[in-house]
């Protein structure tokens, strides 16, 4: 999304606000969805991240009120909630609006005096698809909220109020890199988080400009998301555990050969989850390097590797996303991988510019032949991070 269009829609939610809520917003922010290059499920593992925010954004209008209340219309839903400030709890609301009301929550907590505030929200992030919606939501809201209530706070501090609203007031126990992604993301970079001494730095993305990101957004239903990301962090804690050590990036940072490091750990399944977490750490720094050097192709292959060991060892992919994988694979791009949490969601391909066409027609014609619902295939630009827009 270029400036202009950000605008066009910024307006356009300026004048749904007129007719929802009768007068003028004081003003619109936007915040990012994201697509993940590599580095997954590293980051409740103290490990490294390569996200890039995407021009698909959550765009929300706001006005301050005096009496401490909350309206918020979403144009996604069409549904209308209200709530106190006051007595607001993890399970006070839920739907959607829990993350409104779960940011407001999360803000008090971290002593912003909040105002009351009436809200409209549209987003362009596809919903459901792994592509962080609901870290858009949370960022935009948050940004609003934070310059209506007349603070200020650095990004990286809202990202952790929205990761603790997700963890404390959702229920989800994810990690930090999608709320960091949101606020962070700069456009023509992907940022390389580490998510122990919480360090950010950005990393141009295909500096020779011969290269595209494609998503292939499969549409294929979350499955049991939830409780699943929840136990892979449970296994992770435990092999941690059983390793001796605090958390597994401990165990990513030497030299040692991987079976030796996971020698000690007799379940076999922690010792595949654990496996996961140490090559994928080793694959994003020198996924990073590669990219300084221009090596798109040898960037292509540890985003192979990074599919292949969260389909095998992390057994987080669905068939949706695994026939995506093999059929993009062999449409001509330098590599390919599941984004995201996984179950469910999208495919991204780092792909030669020209080979866009060939993607979307061999994937489309694999999920026809299979049964499965049509994908959606489109480039992916590394965007902009959280922004007030009007
Ligand atoms: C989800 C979570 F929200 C992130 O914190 C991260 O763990 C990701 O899954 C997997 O890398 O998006």
């Amino acid at each position: 999304m270029n400036q202009q269009d950000d605008r066009v829609r910024a307006q356009a939610l300026q004048s749904g606000f007129r007719e929802v809520f009768g007068q003028d917003p004081d003003g619109v922010w936007a915040a990012p969805g994201r697509v993940n290059l590599i580095g997954e499920h590293t980051d409740y593992n103290e490990g490294f991240v390569l996200p890039f925010a995407l021009p698909q954004s959550t765009y929300v209008a706001a006005r301050r009120r005096s009496d401490g209340q909350v309206r918020v219309h979403s144009l996604f839903t069409e549904e209308t909630a209200e709530f106190a400030l006051e007595g607001l709890r993890p399970g006070s609301v839920d739907g959607w609006a829990a993350y409104v009301a779960g940011m407001c929550w999360g803000l008090r907590e971290a002593d912003v005096a909040v105002v009351g505030v009436d809200l409209l929200i549209d987003s362009t992030v596809p919903h459901g698809a792994g592509l962080s919606s609901s870290a858009a939501l949370e960022c935009s809201v948050g940004l609003a909220v934070v310059e209506l209530s007349g603070t200020v706070l650095e990004p990286l501090a809202l990202a952790r109020i929205a990761q603790r609203v997700e963890n404390d007031f959702v229920g989800m126990p994810c990690g930090l890199m999608d709320q960091m992604i949101s606020m962070l993301g700069e456009a023509g970079h992907a940022v390389l988080f580490d998510t122990r001494s919480l360090t950010p730095t950005l990393v141009p993305l295909a500096p020779t400009g011969d290269a595209e990101v494609l998503v292939i957004d499969t549409r294929a239903p979350h499955r049991l998301v939830d409780g699943e990301y929840a136990e892979r962090r449970r296994q992770c804690e435990e092999a941690a555990d059983a390793l001796g050590v605090t958390s597994l990036r401990e165990l990513s940072d030497t030299e040692t050969e991987v079976a030796e490091l996971l020698a000690p750990l007799t379940d076999e399944t922690l010792r595949r989850r654990a496996r996961h977490v140490i090559t994928e750490n080793r694959r994003v720094s020198e996924a990073v390097a590669l990219l300084r050097d221009g090596d798109l192709a040898a960037v292509g292959e540890r985003m192979r590797g990074s599919h292949l060991s969260l389909r095998d060892d992390y057994e987080v992919t669905v068939p949706e996303i695994d026939l995506a994988f093999d059929v993009v694979s062999g449409a001509g791009v330098l590599g390919a991988r599941i984004t995201g949490g996984g179950f469910g969601g999208c495919v991204i391909a780092l792909a030669p510019l020209g080979v866009h066409q060939q993607v979307e027609e061999a994937v489309t014609a694999a999920f026809a032949e299979a049964g499965f619902s049509a994908p959606a295939v489109f480039r992916a630009p590394p965007a902009d991070g959280a922004r007030r827009v009007l």
